[in-house]
């Protein structure tokens, strides 16, 4: 049977990151994917890409949920934008309902090119209700430090100590990606499962078409736990994804580049028109 693998997040309505990016991403992996939507995420060209999250009424969720859910507990799912604390708390029930396993918490906190945190009263309600059923979370250097309390990571002991700190609120593994943002020419990954950490180094990659990276990452990472793959396999695996999706990042806009979710398949070599 093909693998079920859901994403509970926002629609980038630029098209990659969000839903756009965890679907593409699913379908990439051989698994089926399905989208509860928890907001719709609009940019303003005219505005100099000023972002407007609108969320989804929290009745239209739990519909959603409900038709995703009809066909019983899904294999592996992912949240990422939560739109609202009712949303989250709607979440956490089909969680519990269904007794969801494999479980990817991304916890979005802020878009690119934004600095200001998307509803930061939502970070508290996931922090409480989802990170505990978590299978692993996937923070980035800023999300990090914001879970752990420790505000800004700069060294890899630190976001050691803040993998342990955010342990500690639930998640059974954590991965905080350094990214572009530790001050080095590697991009460095550090992975806790609790017991021992996991250091991910690559060489970092000279793009800046990288929207949509956290998003495929951390969906990458949900499709591969469905497959069977152990938790570091995944995180190993999704690396290996999300480095292909940036080196061959596309130039969306005149506002952003995007990462293509298909380049670790080729896929723009399907279908092929001769
Ligand atoms: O990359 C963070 C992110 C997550 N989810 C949605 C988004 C964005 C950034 O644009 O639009 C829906």
């Amino acid at each position: 049977m093909i693998k079920k693998v859901l994403t509970v997040a926002g629609s980038d309505s630029s098209g990659g990151a969000g839903i756009q990016a965890d679907l593409k991403t699913f379908e990439e992996y051989g698994t089926f994917g399905f989208s509860a939507l928890t907001s719709i995420v609009t940019m303003d060209p005219d505005e100099g890409w000023s972002h407007l999250v609108t969320p989804i009424e929290p009745q239209l969720v739990e519909k959603q949920l409900k038709t995703i859910f009809a066909g019983g507990a899904l294999d592996a799912m992912k949240t990422g934008m939560l739109g609202t604390i009712e949303a989250i708390e709607i979440t956490r029930n089909y969680i519990d309902l269904f007794d969801m396993q494999n479980i990817v918490i991304d916890p979005v906190m802020a878009c690119k090119g934004t600095s200001e945190l998307l509803q930061p009263e939502n970070v508290a309600a996931m922090t409480r209700l989802l990170l505990p059923k978590a299978t692993i979370t996937t923070p980035n250097l800023v999300e990090a430090g914001i879970l752990s309390e420790m505000g800004e990571l700069t060294s890899i002991n630190q976001m050691k100590e803040a993998a342990k700190k955010i342990l500690t609120l639930g998640p059974k593994n954590v991965v905080i990606k350094g990214g572009h943002r530790l001050n080095s020419d590697k991009a460095i990954d550090i992975f806790y499962d609790g017991h021992d950490f996991t250091i991910f180094e690559e060489d970092l990659i000279a793009s800046d078409y990288n929207h949509g990276a956290g998003c495929t990452f951390a969906a990458a990472v949900t499709a591969g736990l469905a497959k069977g793959y152990s938790v570091v396999d995944s995180v190993s695996l999704a690396k290996k994804f999300v480095a292909a999706a940036i080196k061959n990042g596309q130039k969306i806009n005149p506002f952003l580049g995007h990462v293509w979710h298909g380049a670790y398949n080729h896929a723009e070599e399907r279908m092929k028109k001769n």
